[in-house]
């Protein structure tokens, strides 16, 4: 039985195609540095968008025509809805698919039951996985939606709802493994606050590393082998987010010892309402070794929330591509489409649309970007805009060699500063322009 009979395999046909169903630009065997765009990609369809997407918002109920679902909550239509995606992934041509517990199978009254229903499911990913050979980029759990959660998970007030929090952890790193998932993901869903008066920060933030922590030992008992990944976002649902962006996160880490356990899944729309662009955000996580993977979304300029839009801006992309390539790829990380379509596009193929163009507008970044590092136009001038730190005192300075005594002889001794010389931002800009 098929759920999307009108589509079928959906194929590259190159820049000149006015197949809308078609991709344009990515061609999965293209090389790109070396590397099949496949592989240096490694997009990822996201179920919770869109596979249990409604197109709810707070001011209106769900649109979404998704005539595969009953809409019940029930175990068997989970199952059902396993056959759907993964005849939706394979159609597309995604390689991989992310996942939360509560999004693949129905929570139940107690952990026991829930666990059971996710068993149950597990086991229909796993046949399906086997059938289609596509894989699992991540896991990760809910811990945000049940009321229970109100105050955090592991950052709440109530030690029986860290102790929940914990157990659903440990079965969704089980699962997880046994889906051979390649990395596990932390996103803090209620993991901050709202206001100081009724909240002990020091004692919630040690909280959240020691659960962080237990994960990793959990991981390493169990031989789970997957990378780590803590997600970063500023706002929503709380006012003060303990993982508010790459710094936050990283300084968090380093305090507590989980710096080479844990690396970062940076997502778009997450940095821009952090007030970073996600280039920075890439960078700053990059240079220090933490950058793992990505959820690639963008929000909307004149909407201040989390929008969750997929991603199609070109120069977005590049930027994204730009850090990306620099470290040659994120395995095992990888490209998620954390990102959800218009309540207004409310039919089937509008996911087919939605994906192919974010596919596409990656591919597109991927081949601007090797072309401007395969020029060396960036490169060149970022090293040549330094090059007074690469002999002399610029060198000293980097050794460590001198200090502020031996600095103040040099500057006295010496008749004139060496001339600063022009950034070129708009220069650059421009030659940048000409790649697009
Ligand atoms: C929420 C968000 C999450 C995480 C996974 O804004 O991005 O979907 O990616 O929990
Ligand atoms: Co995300």
């Amino acid at each position: 039985m098929s759920f999307f009979p009108e589509i079928s395999k959906i194929q590259y046909e190159g820049p000149k195609s006015k197949n809308p169903l078609a991709f344009k630009h990515y061609n999965p065997d293209e090389i790109v540095e070396n590397q099949r765009l496949k592989e240096l990609m490694r997009f990822t369809v996201c179920y919770w968008h869109t596979f249990r997407g409604t197109g709810s918002d707070p001011f209106g109920s769900g649109t979404l025509q998704r005539p595969w679902d009953d809409g019940s909550n029930s175990v068997e239509n989970a199952v059902k809805r396993v056959d759907v995606a993964f005849e939706f992934i394979e159609k597309l041509g995604c390689p991989f698919y992310a996942f939360h517990d509560r999004d693949v199978a129905p929570e139940g009254d107690t952990l026991a039951q829930s666990n059971k229903n996710l068993d149950v499911v597990a086991k229909a990913l796993k046949a399906a996985q086997q059938r289609t050979g596509i894989k699992l980029l991540w896991g990760t759990a809910n811990m945000f939606s049940n009321p229970r959660f109100m105050h955090g998970a592991a950052t709440t007030c109530n030690a029986d709802v860290f102790a929940f929090a914990a157990a659903q952890v440990k079965k969704a790193l089980e699962v997880t493994l046994e889906l051979g998932g390649e990395n596990y993901v932390f996103w803090g869903g209620r993991e901050g606050y709202h206001n100081l008066f009724n909240t002990d920060m020091k004692r919630e933030l040690d909280h959240l590393a020691k659960f962080m922590h237990m994960a990793v030992d959990y991981a390493k008992k169990i031989g789970f082998k997957g990378q780590f990944l803590f997600e970063p976002k500023p706002k929503e649902p709380t006012k003060h987010q303990y993982d508010f962006d790459a710094a936050a996160c990283l300084n968090f880490c380093r305090a507590n010892g989980l710096m080479g356990h844990v690396k970062l899944n940076i997502e778009t729309n997450h940095a821009t309402l952090a007030g970073h662009t996600m280039m920075h955000e890439l960078e700053y996580a990059r240079i220090q070794g933490a950058l793992g993977s990505i959820d690639a979304n963008t929000g909307d300029l004149m909407l201040g929330w989390d929008t969750d839009q997929f991603p199609t801006d070109i120069y977005l992309t590049t930027q994204c591509m730009l850090v990306i390539l620099e470290q040659g790829g994120l395995t095992p990380g990888g490209v998620n489409f954390d990102a959800k379509v218009r309540r207004e596009s409310f039919e089937p193929v509008d996911l087919f649309h939605a994906h192919i163009g974010a596919m596409d507008a990656f591919a597109r970044g991927a081949k601007i970007a090797a072309a401007i590092r395969k020029d060396g136009v960036l490169k060149d001038f970022v090293k040549n805009r330094y090059r007074s730190f690469d002999s002399g005192i610029g060198a000293e300075i980097e050794k460590g060699t001198v200090n502020f005594e031996t600095l103040e002889k040099y500057v006295l001794a010496k008749h004139e500063l060496a001339a600063n010389e022009s950034g070129r931002q708009e220069y650059l800009e421009n030659l940048i322009n000409q790649y697009l």
